[in-house]
């Protein structure tokens, strides 16, 4: 068990859709602090460094252009083991494959329109703090109902 950090993005179909308060509500919900967010417009070379996984992909240009044409909303969540909690809130990429329940399951049938982003490791989540974020624009404060998220034993 480990503090960790982690990045979501949520998408411009989520906005479109009206779904941005919905889908933050679920992590606010289930306890995890919210320690940076803003709205940004992705450049193209920022979606190359962000996607650099999936450049050579035949669906890539369609991704970037999606990803770059309107804001988008990134937040920056923390909590013990909040990676692998994220993701799971998140669901699996291909929406319709996602259980119901998480946020892809509940919200989308699309694997290029599927809502939101989260970092998949520790070390992706702290490549995408930097690429996002700047050092003053993270906030460290003391989330006070986290007595009652957590046991002594799980406070770090
Ligand atoms: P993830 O978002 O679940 O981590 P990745 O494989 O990292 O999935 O892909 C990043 C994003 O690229 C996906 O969320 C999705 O929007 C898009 N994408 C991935 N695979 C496909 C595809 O086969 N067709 C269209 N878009 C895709
Ligand atoms: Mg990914």
């Amino acid at each position: 068990m480990a503090m960790e950090k982690t990045v979501v993005l949520i998408k411009p179909d989520a906005f479109q859709r009206g779904l941005v308060g919905r889908i933050l509500s679920r992590f606010e919900r289930k306890g995890l602090k919210i320690v940076g967010m803003k709205m940004v417009k992705m450049s193209p070379g920022l979606a190359k460094e962000h996607y650099a996984h999936l450049v050579d992909k035949p669906f890539y240009p369609g991704l970037e252009k999606f990803m770059t044409n309107e804001p988008i909303l990134v937040f920056v969540l923390e909590g013990q083991e909040a990676v692998e909690v994220v993701r799971k809130i998140v669901g699996v990429t291909n929406s319709r494959k996602a259980d119901a329940g998480t946020v892809r399951g509940d919200y989308s049938m699309s694997t290029g329109r599927n809502t939101i982003h989260a970092s998949d490791s520790i070390e992706t989540a702290r490549a995408e703090i930097t690429r996002f974020f700047a050092p003053e624009e993270l906030f460290d404060y003391n989330l006070k109902v986290w007595d009652y998220i957590y046991a002594e034993d799980e406070k770090e």
